[in-house]
């Protein structure tokens, strides 16, 4: 088979589902590396992230997307809208279901969308190690009752299990058509965006209550130096002054904290040099702000 011939088929897998329901870890864990942050805490991915992977003569496309709920807040519609519109544009829709938690109010809510789909539906029952098979195989049959989905795969995004047989049916599911991508490229986001989102993951993991969900994270400054490190400016958006003083901690530990293993991680991932600067700034409106969701990559929702 020649180069081209064997390079004649890619298409588009969105995975879909509730929030924390492990969708993410799904993408990093296909990938075969960490792309999309991951948190213990709903409503972690707010845009759709593209993740890239080559199965024999298919490359894939995965497109990670926010979880979907029923929206209170403005930023909350224009989440779960990427959501679905990743759906709606895809080849294969993934729908992924935390077997542990089961058939939830948001799982039905999904379904409810699922109706509108035409393309090829699998059934992910995630997080499988926490469960004994007798309850997958229940779940499976209601699930199946809820919705016919074509194909149905057991899996755990966190140990691996599943994920070669599922990654497999889904390069057979891809469509004729060049690759989108060169061989090599894993993820299609912009370093600056990478990093911003590295430095909210921290923000998550550390912060309670409504602060991760008040506050976002924008690289205002990306310079490369000299001696070919790069300098980060990062700024956190938060709602009121009083989480400002959070954010910071006393005598500035929580920000140093949250910095450094941002850091660490923007080195790692990214394979530079950094320094990172992190600023945090009150602004009360800005989940109310435009830019700020074209800086996320989110459509900022019109009037209905
Ligand atoms: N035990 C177990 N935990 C898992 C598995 N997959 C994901 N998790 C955990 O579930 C939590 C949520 O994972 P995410 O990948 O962030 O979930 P998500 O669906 O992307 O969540 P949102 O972005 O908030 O919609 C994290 O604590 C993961 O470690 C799994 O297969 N088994
Ligand atoms: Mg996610």
């Amino acid at each position: 088979m020649s180069k081209t011939q064997a390079q004649n088929r890619c298409g588009f897998a969105a995975l879909i589902g509730a929030p924390n329901a492990g969708k993410s870890t799904l993408l990093n864990g296909l990938i075969g590396t960490k792309v999309a942050i991951v948190t213990h805490k709903v409503q972690t991915t707010r845009a759709r992230l593209r993740g890239i992977c080559i199965e024999k003569d298919a490359q894939i496309v995965f497109v990670d997307t926010p979880g979907i709920f029923s929206p209170r807040r403005k930023l909350d519609e224009a989440m779960v809208d990427a959501a679905l519109s990743s759906a709606g544009e895809s080849d294969v829709i993934v729908v992924v279901i935390d077997a542990n938690r089961g058939i939830e109010p948001d799982v039905e809510l999904m379904f409810s969308h699922l109706k509108n789909q035409s393309v090829p539906c699998i059934l992910a029952l995630n997080k499988i190690d926490l469960l004994p098979r007798e309850k997958l195989l229940e779940l499976v049959e209601l699930c199946n009752k809820r919705h016919s989905f074509d194909w149905t795969f057991m899996i755990s995004a966190l140990t691996g299990d599943g994920l070669a047989d599922l990654k497999a049916k889904i390069a057979e599911l891809m469509p004729t058509g060049p690759w989108l991508y060169p061989e090599d490229q894993i993820a299609d986001v912009s370093l600056r965006q990478m990093a911003s989102e590295i430095t909210r993951e921290k923000l998550f993991l550390r912060l309670h209550d409504e602060l991760p969900y008040a506050s976002t994270v924008e690289t205002a400054r990306w310079k490369k130096l000299r001696d070919g490190s790069v300098r980060i400016e990062q700024v956190i958006y938060v709602e009121r002054k009083s989480q400002r003083m959070i954010v910071l901690g006393e005598k500035g530990r929580t920000i140093k904290k949250i910095g450094e293993t941002a850091r660490l991680e923007i080195e790692e991932n990214l394979g530079i040099k950094a320094h990172l600067f992190l600023f945090v700034k009150v602004r009360d409106k800005w989940a109310q702000d435009p830019e700020r969701y074209f800086e996320m990559g989110l459509n900022f929702p019109g009037k209905k």
